[in-house]
């Protein structure tokens, strides 16, 4: 066993091609001051009891022993479940976590908390809120439809042409749900380009596509991609470059779609100069794409950060529209592709074999949130909300607890959660360091990280199935969740349900013989438990790409028709149409964001912020490693601005400056650069959330989080999204002694236990 901290060595996998820089981060994790080493209640909830109440996140901590910290914690549950039932629970507890099969925080927590009488959860992801609602209506489900129909191999082979609308940045293909084992995504793209694919880049900041790729940037105007999709679709239509038979045949709902394109009711032609006022491409550079795309084997891809906005659904269903217009859904290396180039499992060839799974038993309670509807619900209590044609009510929520995720990092409006976060009377969060998440909790378990724990790493999308070995022992008294939850069941009577009489070690056996015996059915060699442990991984097979139910339904849509309502792909859905919602109609339109150049808004917060994925971390983890801070500058995270709108603002390389809208504020470090459209300021997410003063209204975060700048408000009442990624600021220097960055400094109480 190795020891902790300066000894710890993290190296990638010798066949990885492109390991990534985040690894860097890993080994401070070990013992960094900011980990938690001991149960931690918050003292007024321990003197005072369990109450809605404006101290969290600001009192100070009083550390117990585990067996008072699990005691309390079993004698709220059983108050809460007694008192209220099941549906004031909210163990919605979104959030990665950690690689590992069975040690996922998620799974752990589902299982616990459906054993101990249900739970209100959350559904769909921050990642794809919109797509994954809206997709199903109009091509089929994500996974089955959009997400691995065109194989990274299939671009490569069979691509001309690549319209990628939001790029495809090699940082988010760093990551994958899971893990990963090879990052093929930067060898896939030179090899295209060495066969000559053309890419276009359609996007706002240059790097979201490797320069050595030599795409045409198209810096368009974040959030109006639609509306250039609605030019390039008019070109082709009206210079008869569109294939109508397949529109007529492959499709329903042209008719429609088409007199709204061509203006016939509204009397605006979507035309290239339309399109141009509005994305800021011009019009016969729109015309010049539109004919390029023409008459090849061409794919239109959408980013994930395209529909994590205002009205996202619709760069996702007018992406697909713009691959029929153009003939090419179906076929191999054309059409459409969601998310291809926006994490590092998309594209790959599907596993033959299931992965290990830990069984979460069932859910007693049919109320359920969108994810990211978190905060509306602990606000409203008991009002209606529209999601995806039903009309459903927030639950009131009593007791909400986390495990595996942060939602002081991932949500929108941290200022808006914080009150959100002071109405249940307890909040409970298994964490490993102190994020704020941690900090705005009552009780606080300490929960061990991957390199402290056995488990079996796996990934719907990756081949390797990895014996996950223990490097260093466990974090002062920090637990597994598993073992804390298994202490919290002995006191609740449902210890034998919830461990199956099986150990840590015996379950990661029970879970492999799953995967194991799916081998031995399709005659493929598959060792034993201990033979795998010993070896360190092992190669599942995998399927090859055959494009999937689209290309199925290509061949003959009568045998293999869509899993949509007609059975085809839907320009225009009837379904949709019947929930008559103005923010999702019937076909894709061009609805302007509230937050967008010539909104009200505008005004006096005239630029775009992009609050898109880190390079430096995986979200909010691991924030204090060494990529991470290496990034940062004078300690806070890097702003990216245009060299012109720094220079109207007075603003030089380095300098401190403070982002600010109506919803809050926050200190960062001034970068310079070219590579983003004027007009736009890229902060990533995932610095933690330090406000200067935790009892004021609206503090300012020191540290730069952009969540304090967000708007919470759903994509649509369709799919009820996450919006985080597009809102409008204002930039100025921050002149004066800056205060200091705190996040990773323990809370009161907590430092020195
Ligand atoms: P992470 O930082 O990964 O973020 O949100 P998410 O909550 O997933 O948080 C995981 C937490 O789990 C970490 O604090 C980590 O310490 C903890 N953890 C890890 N392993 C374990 C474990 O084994 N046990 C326990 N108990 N805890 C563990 C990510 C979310 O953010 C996502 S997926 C997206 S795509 C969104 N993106 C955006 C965006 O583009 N723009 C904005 N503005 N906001 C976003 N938020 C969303």
């Amino acid at each position: 066993m190795l020891a902790r901290g300066r000894d710890i060595k993290v190296v990638p996998h010798p066949d990885d091609p492109d390991p990534s820089g985040l690894l860097g981060n890993i080994p401070a994790a070990a013992s960094h001051r900011a980990r938690i080493a001991r149960p931690m209640v918050r003292r007024g909830w321990l003197e005072r009891g369990a109450a809605p109440g404006e101290r969290r996140g600001r009192d100070e901590f009083v550390a117990v022993s585990w067996s008072r910290a699990l005691d309390l914690v079993a004698a709220e549950l059983r108050r809460c479940y007694g008192g209220y039932g099941p549906r004031a629970i909210f163990g919605g507890s979104y959030g990665w976590a950690s690689a590992g099969r069975f040690h996922d925080a998620q799974s752990q927590i589902h299982r616990f908390l459906n054993l101990a009488g249900g739970y209100v959860r959350s559904v769909n992801s921050y990642s794809s809120g919109a797509a994954t609602v809206i997709l199903p209506h109009i091509l089929g489900p994500q996974g089955a439809a959009a997400g691995n129909t065109v194989s990274w191999a299939e671009l490569v082979s069979e691509s001309a042409l690549v319209l990628a609308f939001g790029g495809m940045a090699l940082k988010n293909n760093d990551v994958g749900g899971g893990g990963t084992s090879r990052h093929i995504a930067r060898e896939r793209l030179r090899q295209a380009r060495d066969r000559g694919i053309e890419f276009h880049l359609i996007g706002p900041i240059r790097d979201d596509m490797p320069t050595e790729i030599e795409a045409t940037w198209h810096p368009i105007r974040p959030g109006t991609d639609v509306a250039l999709m609605l030019g390039l679709a008019h070109t082709l239509v009206t210079e008869g470059r569109n294939d109508r038979a397949f529109l007529d045949r492959f499709c329903v709902g042209w008719e429609v779609f088409e007199d709204y394109l061509l203006g016939r009711h509204d009397g605006q032609p979507k035309d290239p100069a339309w399109a141009a006022a509005i994305c800021g491409i011009p019009a016969d550079e729109i015309t010049a794409l539109a004919r390029r795309a023409a008459g090849r084997r061409s794919l239109v891809t959408c980013s994930q950060s395209l529909q994590r906005a205002e009205h996202g659904e619709q760069p996702v269903w007018m992406g697909v529209v713009l691959a029929a217009v153009l003939g090419q859904i179906g076929l191999a290396g054309g059409g459409f592709a969601y998310a291809l180039g926006s994490t590092a499992n998309t594209g790959k060839p599907a596993l033959a074999v299931p992965v290990p799974t830990l069984p979460k038993g069932r859910n007693s309670v049919a109320d359920f949130i969108p994810v990211a509807r978190l905060s509306d619900m602990l606000l409203h209590p008991g009002e209606p909300f529209d999601y995806n044609g039903q009309r459903l009510n927030y639950p009131e929520i009593r007791l909400v607890y986390w495990a595996g995720g942060n939602p002081f990092h991932h949500h929108q409006d941290l200022n808006r959660l914080r009150r959100a976060f002071a109405r249940p009377d307890t909040v409970i969060v298994h964490e490993s360091a102190w994020t704020a998440t941690a900090r705005n909790a009552d009780v606080v378990l300490p929960a061990t990280i991957t390199l402290e724990r056995e488990d079996i790493g796996a990934a719907a999308g990756d081949p390797l199935l990895v014996a996950m070995h223990r490097a260093v022992t466990p974090f002062g008294e920090a637990r597994d969740d598993y073992e804390i939850f298994t202490g919290l069941a002995e006191r609740l009577g449902l210890a034998e349900q919830f461990t199956e009489g099986r150990s840590p070690r015996q379950w990661l056996q029970y879970l492999y013989d799953s995967t194991r015996r799916a081998l031995l059915e399709r005659s493929t060699a598959a060792p034993d438990f201990e033979q795998f442990w010993e070896s360190g991984e092992l190669v599942l097979p995998t399927l090859s790409s055959d494009g999937g139910i689209v290309r199925a339904f290509r061949r003959d849509p009568d045998v293999a028709p869509l899993p949509t309502a007609s059975g085809k792909v839907e320009i225009c859905s009837e379904i949709i149409a019947s929930f008559d919602y103005p923010d999702c109609p019937g076909h894709p339109m061009w609805l302007p964001p509230s937050e967008g150049a010539g909104s009200p808004a505008a005004a006096r917060f005239p630029l775009q912020l992009v609050a898109n994925q880190p390079a430096t971390r995986l979200h909010s983890q691991l924030d204090f490693g060494a990529t991470s801070q290496a990034a940062k500058v004078s300690g806070r995270e890097p702003v990216r601005i245009n060299p012109h709108d720094a220079a109207a603002r007075n603003i030089r390389d380095g300098d401190i400056v403070r982002l600010y809208n109506d919803r809050g504020a926050c200190l960062a470090g001034a970068v310079l650069s070219d590579a983003l459209r004027p007009g736009v300021i890229q902060l990533s997410t995932g610095a933690w959330y330090d406000p200067d003063d935790p009892a004021a209204e609206r503090p300012l975060c020191v540290h730069g989080n952009p969540n304090v700048l967000t708007r919470d408000t759903g994509t649509s009442r369709l799919a009820q999204g996450c919006t985080g990624q597009l809102s409008l600021v204002e930039i100025e220097r921050f002149d004066g002694p800056p205060p200091p960055v705190k996040a990773f400094d323990p809370p009161p109480g907590a430092a020195g236990t």
